[in-house]
């Protein structure tokens, strides 16, 4: 049932990037593709659909990375908001708008957000003891304390977060603390902050959750776990300079912590999309209409501050929808290891387009690695086989024989009265498995509904062979036709579904067809005549040994941010 209505408005948000790094593969595959391939499809089905994001440029993140790099937070963020800009497009992501949380609509939307629960009564004033390094002379932001994890043991655990275990954290909590930049064991200070009162919204929070059933249940089950502990208020302010300014006396000088500002990013870049479109209020249609779907798409390490923190505001604020859906991804290792910047183990993406594959050819192998359920490995030797024997040889192999015999004994242009009884066994067939991969992508199952494309090349490339083409055209010369006929048919289901999966290669196989801008409805429709809109080419090439080898070389190469800052 679930999406299944013709009419519906989707938003569709992935979890906003630090810029303080260039994105990896891992992240890729773990939130911006499969949000990517979402918003297609809803377009693909006619759906209302906007699909937002930005860079996550405030606090302490940013700061350190800074700190570190000896630059402004500006220079920081002015540079590594343009390549991530650049590494997703490149990707084809299809960013409706991808703002930055340092604009002024961002600051502006985050202020008033806040005025708002404060004034319902749900901030409260404290004390925090928090971390300062004494040799940086600042307080530390929580990921920038390391020690042991009071839950878990995990001995480096970071203040705001057990990476192990899960457990959301206070630097105070950790065992052995000491500063991340300089490992110096950092001193406690009491300061004045603005507390988030979560314990107030825990029973709505509670009861939102236990009613998502179509929730994954890894999602759920971690984010009631959370809730069975009892939630307590956590502090939504930071002594720092980088970040939105905290609008109340007494704390004008701190800006509000990062896991504050970021989400309401998701509504900042909404309002910017609406307001370049000249329809200011258009934001509304997505946040305060009822019948809006919100899918939110992050890693599994963002789930917390996904199902509890950003929920707990909204409630907070009350009048604004919440997610529909928290997808929330697994972890994507390279070859054997997690991926590590450092360690200079992974694909890092600022080399990926100086390889010199065509996009859809990545997207192609990453989306058979998307982590939906558990964590995956991107392997060179899957890379190469996947596209060689998937994509070159099933799918691009039938399009491939049936544009070429179409153009050569047809001269490209195939007509019929009817379609013959075999034929419309086969197109019949075809529909069943589009459906099928339309509910799995409703359904959020990417890897699934690919593999019903490669079922329905099957299905095309069986026909192929079983009717003989090549002999039939010696013998009746209008079956041969129906037979071409049917084949080119399922080529161009295959072109529609391959929309929002591979954009490129769809735009070009359906231009080849010369049937471009079809929507999912007009799988298997019969057209009387099919006329090739230009002479076939081979879909999807097939990847030489020294292609990978080249591509390896360049793709595992990790450029250090520090390298975009030096002339
Ligand atoms: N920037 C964490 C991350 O990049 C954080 C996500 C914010 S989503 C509102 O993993
Ligand atoms: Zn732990």
């Amino acid at each position: 049932m679930a999406g299944r209505t013709k009419k519906g408005r989707v938003l569709v948000l992935c979890a906003l990037p630090y810029t303080n790094a260039v994105p990896h593969v891992g992240n890729i595959v773990g939130s911006h593709l499969p949000a990517d391939i979402f918003a297609r499809y809803c377009r693909l089905k006619g759906l209302e659909t906007l699909f937002v994001g930005a860079t996550d440029e405030n606090g302490t993140p940013t700061e350190v990375a800074a700190l570190e790099l000896g630059i402004s937070p500006k220079k920081l963020t002015d540079t590594l908001y343009r390549v991530h800009r650049d590494i997703y497009s490149w990707f084809e992501i299809s960013y409706d708008n991808f703002s930055r949380t340092s604009t002024a609509t961002h600051h502006r939307t985050t202020q008033e957000f806040f005025r708002e629960i404060y004034r319902r009564g749900y901030v409260s004033e404290g004390e925090m003891r928090l971390p300062y390094c004494v040799n940086d002379k600042i307080f530390l932001p929580d990921r920038y304390v390391e020690g042991t994890c009071p839950v878990c043991g995990f001995q480096f655990a970071r203040g705001d977060q057990c990476e192990r275990c899960g457990t959301l954290l206070d630097p105070t909590q950790l065992i052995d603390p000491r500063c991340k930049v300089d490992g110096s064991v950092p001193v406690f200070r009491d300061t004045k902050q603005l507390f988030l009162e979560l314990g107030k919204v825990q029973d709505r929070l509670e009861r939102w959750i236990g009613s998502k059933r179509a929730w994954r249940s890894q999602v759920t089950s971690l984010a009631l776990g959370w809730i069975k502990e009892g939630l307590k208020k956590r502090s939504i302010t930071r002594d720092l300079r980088w970040g939105v300014p905290v609008p109340l006396k007494g704390y004008l000088d701190k800006v509000f912590y990062v896991w504050f500002d970021a989400p309401i990013g998701y509504l900042s870049s909404t309002k910017e999309w609406a307001e370049s479109r000249g329809r200011p209020n258009a934001w509304k249609r997505f946040w305060l209409d009822k019948d809006a779907r919100i899918y939110n798409f992050l890693g599994k390490d963002n789930i917390p501050f996904h199902t509890i923190f950003w929920p707990g505001m909204l409630f907070a604020h009350g009048g604004i929808n919440l997610p529909y859906d928290v997808v929330g991804l697994q972890f994507c290792n390279y070859e054997g290891d997690k991926i590590s910047k450092s360690r200079n183990w992974g694909i890092f993406c600022e080399n990926v387009p100086q390889v010199g594959l065509d996009p859809d050819i990545w997207r192609y192998y990453l989306i058979s690695i998307i982590p939906e359920t558990r964590d995956t490995e991107f392997k060179w030797e899957d890379f190469k086989s996947k596209v060689n024997n998937e994509l070159v040889a099933n799918i691009g192999n039938f399009i491939h024989r049936t544009t070429t015999f179409a153009w050569n004994n047809f001269g490209g242009e195939v007509s019929i009265r009817k379609r013959g009884e075999e034929g419309k066994e086969l197109v019949r067939q075809v529909q069943v498995v589009a459906s099928e991969t339309g509910k799995l992508l409703d359904e959020v199952r990417f890897r699934d509904a690919m593999s019903k494309i490669l079922a329905i090349a099957d299905l095309g490339n069986e026909y192929f062979q079983r009717r003989q083409p090549w002999k039939l055209i010696k013998e009746d010369r209008d079956e041969c036709e129906r037979v071409i006929h049917d084949c080119l048919s399922v080529c161009e289901g295959i072109g529609i579904l391959l929309q929002p999966f591979l954009p490129r290669s769809s735009d070009r196989i359906l231009g080849m067809l010369g049937s471009r801008d079809r929507s999912l409805s007009e799988i298997g429709k019969v057209r009387a005549r099919i006329k090739l809109g230009a002479k076939p080419e081979i879909p999807f090439r097939k990847l030489e040994d020294s292609e990978i080898e080249r591509a390896k070389a360049l793709a595992t190469k990790s450029r250090p941010v520090s390298d975009y800052f030096t002339k």
